[in-house]
């Protein structure tokens, strides 16, 4: 019986964070997948926030995607994600901290936007972080294709979700990558290229059907109702 268990959703991008960095490091865990609209009742005992991703081991329940990966990175060192260097890492955390604080929350406030001037306000933003991205992650980290080079970081798997998840957001709301971004289509090839990405990826018209209800504002789950409340 493996060590880890996760408590997960197909169609959710922070549990598939989690999911990339276990095959990504190749631990055995045991999935087990949880019906977001329908939760079971023993569900809350186990996800105190009602979320996934949540995982056991060893007598540990971690949730919160980010922490989540750290905790494996650091009970399960091989392959390391995060960089060794100090103050290498501290630049990793600060990524990962703009995926969570203001890249992910400007790709959902544009998604659940029903009028046109807020949609324009949170596509003017998203596209805005796409080029800080680009400029000041990217290009100034690393001759990539990695945001550390060559090597895979927490950083790429805590970012590469949404923008597998770009289709959705594109049919709904039609945001491209905007032209400049070369660097991010460099790494969104080599990312995809990547056996855990295969294994995890689900196809466009699978997005699109499972961001209509952000997209009509009619989202009922515990996400969408925080979201809406700024
Ligand atoms: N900050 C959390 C976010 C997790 C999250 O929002 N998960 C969603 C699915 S994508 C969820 O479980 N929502 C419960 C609900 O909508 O009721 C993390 O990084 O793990």
């Amino acid at each position: 019986m493996p060590s880890v268990q996760i408590f997960s959703a197909n169609g959710c991008p922070y549990a598939q964070r989690t999911r990339l960095t276990l095959l990504e490091k190749g631990i055995p865990f045991e999935l087990i997948e949880i019906d977001l609209q329908n939760k079971p009742d023993w569900f809350l005992e186990v996800s105190p926030y009602g979320k996934v991703p949540v995982i056991q081991h060893e007598g540990n329940r971690v949730w919160e995607s980010a922490v989540v990966n750290e905790y494996l990175n650091e009970v399960f060192p091989e392959p390391p994600l995060l960089p060794t260097d100090p103050g290498q890492r501290a630049i990793a955390r600060i990524w990962i901290d703009f995926a969570n604080t203001k890249f992910t929350t400007a790709f959902y406030k544009l998604l659940l936007s029903q009028d046109a001037d807020k949609q324009q306000e949170w596509a003017a933003e998203l596209r805005k972080h796409l080029l800080f991205l680009e400029t000041e992650g990217l290009q100034k980290l690393s001759d990539g294709p990695f945001w550390f080079g060559d090597t895979l970081s927490l950083v790429d798997l805590t970012y590469y979700p949404w923008f597998e998840r770009w289709s959705a957001l594109e049919h709904y709301r039609g945001l491209a990558l905007p032209e400049e971004c070369d660097r991010l289509r460099q790494w969104w090839a080599a990312i995809q290229a990547r056996p855990s990405i295969q294994e995890t990826i689900s196809p466009a018209a699978y997005h699109i059907e499972q961001y209509a209800k952000y997209a009509n504002n009619t989202a009922s789950g515990t996400t969408a109702q925080e979201l809406r409340k700024y």
